[in-house]
């Protein structure tokens, strides 16, 4: 958990990541604008590219997306090229 705790405030650091040839991914942090730790359905509108992915990425169907379904994403993207 630690370990995923670091990462999360690395991508805040960064502001965001690149993930491949499809431009910016905004940094987690930015999206969960409530800081509940989750990016719920309404904050990742804030990104096309995540509201385009949402129901992809909430891989346990609870509606919301949690820190590591977001990175998970992120690298499917990567590998989705
Ligand atoms: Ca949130
Ligand atoms: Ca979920």
């Amino acid at each position: 958990m630690k370990k995923l705790l670091a990462l999360i405030a690395f991508t805040g650091m960064c502001g965001s990541v690149m993930a491949g040839d499809k431009g910016e991914v905004p940094a987690f942090t930015d999206l969960d604008k409530d800081a509940d730790s989750y990016i719920s359905a309404s904050e990742a509108k804030a990104s096309d590219w995540l509201a385009s992915n949402f129901s992809k990425a909430d891989t346990d169907g609870d509606g919301r997306l949690s820190p590591s379904e977001y990175l998970t994403l992120i690298k499917m993207s990567d590998k989705d090229r």
